[in-house]
Order: C-alpha cells, then sequence, then structure tokens
C-alpha cells in the first residue's frame, strides 16, 4: 500500500469510525455506510475512486479493518468505533485468555482504574501476544496485560469477535487483570 492509499484508507476508517458526517455519510446503528456515499465523499476530496477500488483497498491491509456487502454495495468498520454502533454478531465464548496491548506509559493509570474505553466504544482485546504487542506499540513501549474471560463471563461481560481476532468488550476493573509491572 503506498503512501496515498494509506491516507484515503485512514480517512475512510475517520467517517466510518468516528465522523461519518464530515464526509456527509449517514451510517445505521450498526455502522453500515452506502458505498456510494463514500465515493462522493472521496470525490469531494479530489480523490476518484470505484468500488472495486476499495475492495482491492480492503484487501491490502494487513488486517481486517473493514466489512463490505458487495450485494447491498455497503461498507462498515469491523473496530475502531468512537461513536455507538449496535452489535449485529451474538457475543462468543472467546479463548481463556485474551491480551490487551498497552504501552508501559500507561500501566499505573490502568492499575488504578482499569482498561478503559477511552475515545473509542468498547476495549479491545487481542487472541494473540504478538497482536497484542503491535497494538500497544503503537503508543510506546509495548505491555501486554492478559485478561481472564472466563472470570468475567461469570460476572456478566459480554465478547464479541469482529471479523479478525479482534475481540470487543466493556471496560475491565483493576481488580480483574493480571498485571505485574
Ligand atoms: C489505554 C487499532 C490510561 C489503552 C488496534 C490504549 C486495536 C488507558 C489506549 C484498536 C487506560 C487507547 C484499538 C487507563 C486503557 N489509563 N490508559 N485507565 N485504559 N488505556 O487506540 O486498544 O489498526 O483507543 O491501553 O489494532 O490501542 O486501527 O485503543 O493503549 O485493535 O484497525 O489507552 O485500534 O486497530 O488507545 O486500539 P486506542 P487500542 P486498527
Amino acid at each position: 500500500m503506498n503512501k496515498t492509499q494509506t491516507q484515503i484508507s485512514k480517512l475512510i476508517s475517520y467517517w466510518l469510525r468516528h465522523k461519518p458526517e464530515d464526509g456527509n455519510i449517514v451510517l445505521d446503528e450498526f455502522g453500515w455506510g452506502s458505498i456510494e456515499d463514500i465515493l462522493a465523499a472521496l470525490k469531494a476530496n479530489n480523490i476518484e475512486s470505484t468500488q472495486r477500488d476499495l475492495i482491492e483497498l480492503s484487501n491490502s491491509f494487513d488486517k481486517v479493518r473493514w466489512k463490505i456487502d458487495e450485494v447491498n454495495n455497503k461498507i462498515k468498520a469491523t473496530h475502531g468505533h468512537s461513536i455507538p454502533i449496535l452489535q449485529e454478531l451474538e457475543p462468543q465464548t472467546p479463548p481463556e485468555i485474551l491480551y490487551h496491548g498497552t504501552a508501559t506509559k500507561f500501566l499505573e493509570s490502568i492499575l488504578g482504574s482499569g482498561l478503559k474505553s477511552k475515545q473509542r466504544q468498547y476495549v479491545h482485546l487481542s487472541e494473540t501476544m504478538a497482536m497484542a504487542k503491535e497494538v500497544g506499540a503503537r503508543h510506546g513501549k509495548p505491555f501486554i496485560i492478559e485478561v481472564d474471560t472466563k472470570k468475567l463471563i461469570k460476572e456478566g461481560w459480554k465478547f464479541y469477535k469482529t471479523e479478525q481476532n479482534v475481540w470487543l468488550t466493556s471496560e475491565i476493573p483493576p481488580q480483574y487483570l493480571d498485571v505485574e509491572p
């Protein structure tokens, strides 16, 4: 993916996850928007693109970020939302341990107030330590927190699996986190 492609994909993800109104895009309650609207919003930014281009762009990512419905010509972000969307997915039983990748500089605060979703609707968890490490490295020196999902499910937490091993859940208080700084 060249730089321009990266910029285009970030712009689309920004509309789909955070600010659809900036692109005059209307998302439904599940976060779906019409591809036509996205293409029009790109055009308003002097970017000529087609549905096929969007599919190719999506397929070029290092991980799944968008879901494209080619029958109904719709697109949605699979995760990362700050705008509230309803989950179409049923909650699923995750592996007994999931991992949250963060940065060492956040540890003290996480130990005090737990894992917060911050700007996002959900806390994001990974199935593998390797992926959690990558997620954490976006913020600084990575640190991986193990999350005991079995215990949380007993206490009523729900876990949603997005397309590619990204799990979404609600905020987690510190007593449920296995953190040894
Ligand atoms: C941290 C990317 C202080 C949290 C990724 C994280 C993911 C706290 C940061 C997805 C805290 C928020 C989401 C507390 C949590 N005090 N810091 N109490 N609780 N934090 O970017 O999970 O590549 O909003 O640990 O791969 O890093 O864009 O969340 O470090 O799947 O598709 O606050 O975004 O996906 O950062 O990333 P973020 P995240 P894409």
